[in-house]
């Protein structure tokens, strides 16, 4: 039970970023890709998401999304 609810965490910490920032992760990666940042944020543009994606995965995670909202990057 409780392996089973640490494993899970990481994919509530995303569904709890994603609900406050109303981004949704639309193929359930658990990630945000460009599109699915953009169906939330249309005022997004390629640097703006290179900002976001501070590791350049391409993909922006429940952390970048979290620090991009703490740092005023999106609102
Ligand atoms: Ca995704
Ligand atoms: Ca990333």
């Amino acid at each position: 039970m409780k392996l089973s609810r640490l494993a899970l965490s990481g994919v509530f910490a995303l569904a709890a970023v994603a609900a406050h920032a109303q981004v949704s992760d639309t193929d359930g990666n658990g990630t945000f890709s460009f599109e699915e940042l953009t169906a939330a944020y249309p005022d997004i543009d390629d640097a703006l998401f290179s900002q976001i994606d501070v590791d350049g995965s391409g993909e922006v995670d429940a952390d970048e999304l979290q620090a991009a909202i703490e740092n005023g990057l999106i609102a």
